[in-house]
C-alpha cells in the first residue's frame, strides 16, 4: 500500500510526498483511536454494512414466512420479533447515519477545503457512542428479540411487551446522541471552517444538504430521546404516562415520536439529494439547474418537515381539525420536493448525459423517490390514508424512499467517491450490472405492495387470505434479487480494494475541491489549503457564456475548463 501513497502524492509542489491517510498508521489501535474524519467515516461504513446485513438477514425470513398464506416457518412470536429487528436496526443503525456519517464525514471538510471537522475529538466520540447503543441494541436481540416494531407505539412497548424493550430502547436513545453530536459538529464545522473564497452559494449542495440534515438532527433527535426514556419510565417505574386506565394519554407518545421521526425520514433523504446532485451534474456535464432555488428546496424542506408529523395519525383519534391542518401541510411539503425533481431533471435534459455505474444508481434514486414521493401525496389526502392506513400500501411508500431513494443515492455516492476514498477503480460493467439488478430487484419486491395494500393486506400480518399469496409470492422472490444485488458491491467492491487498477486523482473530471486532493488524500486533506474563485459545477464554463470571466479563476485553480 506504501507504493501507493507515494504515487498519488502530487508533483504539484515538487518534492512534496505526503503518505495516504490510509497508510499514515496500520495499526488496529491507529483506527481506533483516529481524530481523522476519513478514517471516521470508514469506521462507520463498517459498522453500518455489519447491521445492514443484519437487518436483511431477518428481513429474508420475513420474506420466506410470507411466502405461504397460513405461515410457515415461524411463531407469531418470532414473526413479530423478526420485523421488529428489521425495522429498528435499518432505521435506527443503518438508515439515519448511513450517508451523513460515512459519506458526510468523509467528504464534508474535504468539499469545503478543511483539514478536518471542527470538533475531530467528539467526531472519535460520537462513534465510540453509536458502538455502545448498537451493543445494547445487539444485546436485546440475543436475550431473543423485541416485538414493538421500530416506533415503540405505546401503552403496548410500555405495558404489554414481553420482550427487551429496555434494553432496545436504551440502545436507540444511546445513538441519538451520536447523531445529535455529529450534527452540531457538521454545523461548526461549515460555520468556521470554509476555505477562503467557499461562500454559502459557492457551497455544493452536498455540503448545503448535509447542513440541513445536521440541523434537523439537532433540533428533533432529543425529542425522540425523551419519549424513548418516557417508555421507560412508564414501564419500569409505572408513571402512569401513557396508560389511560391511570390518567395518561396514548396518543402523547405517538406525538412526540411523530415530532422526531417525521423530521427523520429527511434525516435520510435530505443527504441522498445531496449525493445525487453532484452525481448527476458530474455525470450530465453541466451545473445544477436552479442551484438557488435548490438551495431554498432543500432548507425548506427542513423546516416544514417539522409541521406535518400529524400525517402518520390520521385514524389515531386526533382531531378532524388537526387532520386537516396536517393534511395541508403535507402537500405543502411536496413542492420543495418537487422542485427538486424538476431541477435534477432539468439538469438531466439540458447536459451530455453518461451511464457510468454512479448515474445509474443516482437514475434509480430519481425513478423510485418520485413514485415514493407522489405515493405520499395519496397518504396525505385523508380519504385515501383512511383506506390504506397500516397496510402494504404504505410500506411500500416508505420503502420506496427510504430503500428506493436513500439506498439507491448512498450506492451512487459510495461508487462515486470510491476512487476517491480508496484510490482505486471498481470494475464498471459489474457496477452497472449491480445497479440494473438493483432497480429491478426493489421494483419486484415494492410494486406488489402497492396493490396488495391497496386490496386491504394489512401490514405486520403473517397469516393472511389465500387472495394476497401470489402478490407475497412475487414480493419474496424479488427480495431474493434484491439481496443479491446487494452482495455483488461487497463482492466487486472488496476486489477492487485489493487489486483495483490506481484511480488518480480526478477519474470522472469532477468539479469539486475533493478532487483536487490526491486520491486517496493525504491526512491533512490538502498540502495547501486551496482558495476558491468560483461557484461549483464549472463543467461547461463557456455555457454560461456572459459570465466567460469565470472561466481564468478556474484555470488557475488548476481544474481542467
Ligand atoms: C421525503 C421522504 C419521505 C420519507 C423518507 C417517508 C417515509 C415514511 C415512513 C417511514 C412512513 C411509515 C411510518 C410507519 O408507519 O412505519 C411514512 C408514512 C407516511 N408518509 Fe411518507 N415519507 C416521505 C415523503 C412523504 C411525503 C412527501 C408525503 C406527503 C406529502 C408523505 C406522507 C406520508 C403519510 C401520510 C404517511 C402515513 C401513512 C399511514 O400510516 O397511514 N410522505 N412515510
Ligand atoms: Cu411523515
Amino acid at each position: 500500500m506504501s507504493e501507493t501513497a507515494i504515487e498519488s502524492a502530487r508533483d504539484e509542489e515538487p518534492g512534496a510526498v505526503t503518505a495516504s491517510y490510509l497508510v499514515a498508521g496500520h495499526t488496529l489501535k491507529s483506527w481506533l483511536t483516529t481524530t481523522d474524519h476519513k478514517r471516521i467515516g470508514i469506521l462507520y461504513a463498517l459498522a453500518i454494512t455489519v447491521f445492514f446485513f443484519i437487518g436483511g438477514i431477518a428481513i429474508g425470513l420475513v420474506r420466506l414466512e410470507l411466502m405461504n398464506p397460513k405461515g410457515a416457518i415461524l411463531s407469531d412470536e418470532g414473526y413479530n420479533r423478526l420485523f421488529s429487528l428489521h425495522g429498528i436496526v435499518m432505521v435506527w443503525f443503518f438508515l439515519v447515519p448511513s450517508i451523513p456519517a460515512t459519506l458526510g464525514n468523509f467528504l464534508l471538510p474535504l468539499m469545503i477545503g478543511a483539514r478536518d471537522v471542527a470538533f475531530p475529538r467528539l467526531n472519535l466520540i460520537s462513534w465510540y457512542i453509536y458502538a455502545v447503543g448498537a451493543a445494547f441494541t445487539c444485546y436485546a436481540i440475543v436475550a431473543g428479540g423485541v416485538d414493538t416494531g421500530w416506533t415503540f407505539y405505546t401503552p403496548y412497548s410500555s405495558l404489554y411487551s414481553n420482550s427487551n424493550v429496555l434494553a432496545a430502547a436504551l440502545g436507540v436513545f444511546i445513538v441519538g446522541f451520536s447523531s445529535i453530536a455529529t450534527g452540531v459538529n457538521f454545523i461548526t464545522t461549515t460555520h468556521m471552517l470554509r476555505a477562503p473564497g467557499m461562500t454559502w452559494s459557492r457551497l455544493p449542495l452536498m455540503v448545503w444538504a448535509l447542513y440541513a440534515t445536521s440541523i434537523v438532527m439537532v433540533l428533533a433527535t432529543p425529542v425522540l430521546a425523551m419519549s424513548l426514556l418516557l417508555i421507560i419510565a412508564e414501564r419500569y417505574f409505572g408513571l402512569p404516562l401513557f396508560n389511560p386506565s391511570e390518567g395518561g394519554d396514548p396518543l402523547l407518545f405517538q406525538h412526540l415520536f411523530w415530532f422526531y421521526s417525521h423530521p427523520a425520514v429527511y434525516i435520510m433523504v435530505l443527504p441522498a439529494m445531496g449525493v445525487v446532485s453532484e452525481v448527476f451534474a458530474c455525470f450530465a456535464r453541466r451545473r445544477v439547474f436552479g442551484y438557488i432555488m435548490m438551495v431554498y428546496a432543500i432548507m425548506a424542506i427542513a423546516i416544514v418537515g417539522f409541521l406535518v408529523w400529524g400525517h402518520h395519525m390520521f385514524v389515531s383519534g386526533e382531531s378532524q381539525y388537526a387532520n386537516v391542518v396536517f393534511s395541508f401541510l403535507s402537500f405543502a411539503v411536496a413542492v420543495p420536493s418537487a422542485i427538486k425533481v424538476f431541477n435534477w431533471t432539468a439538469t438531466l435534459h439540458r447536459g451530455q448525459v453518461t451511464f457510468e455505474a454512479p448515474m445509474l444508481y443516482a437514475l434509480g434514486f430519481l425513478g423510485l423517490f418520485t413514485i415514493g414521493g407522489l405515493t405520499g401525496l395519496f397518504l396525505a389526502s385523508i380519504p385515501i390514508d383512511v383506506h390504506v392506513t397500516d397496510t402494504y400500501f404504505v410500506v411500500a411508500h416508505f420503502h420506496y424512499i427510504m430503500v428506493g431513494g436513500s439506498v439507491s443515492a448512498f450506492f451512487a455516492g459510495l461508487h462515486f467517491w470510491w476512487p476517491k476514498i480508496t484510490g482505486r477503480l471498481y470494475s464498471e460493467a459489474w457496477a452497472r450490472f449491480a445497479a440494473i439488478v438493483m432497480f429491478l430487484g426493489f421494483n419486484t419486491t415494492f410494486l406488489p405492495q402497492f396493490i396488495m395494500g391497496y386490496g386491504g393486506m394489512p401490514r405486520r400480518y403473517h397469516v393472511y387470505p389465500q387472495e394476497f399469496q401470489v402478490y407475497h409470492v412475487i414480493s419474496s422472490v424479488g427480495a431474493l434479487i434484491l439481496l443479491s444485488a446487494y452482495l455483488l458491491p461487497l463482492i466487486y467492491l472488496g476486489w477492487s480494494l485489493l487489486y483495483g487498477t490506481r484511480a488518480g486523482d480526478n477519474p470522472w473530471d469532477a468539479t469539486g475541491l475533493e478532487w483536487q486532493t490526491s486520491s486517496p488524500p493525504p491526512k491533512e486533506n490538502f498540502e495547501e489549503i486551496p482558495v476558491v474563485n468560483a461557484g461549483p459545477y464549472h463543467y461547461h464554463p463557456a455555457e454560461e457564456a456572459p459570465d466567460a470571466a469565470r472561466r481564468e479563476p478556474q484555470e488557475a485553480q488548476g481544474r481542467k475548463p
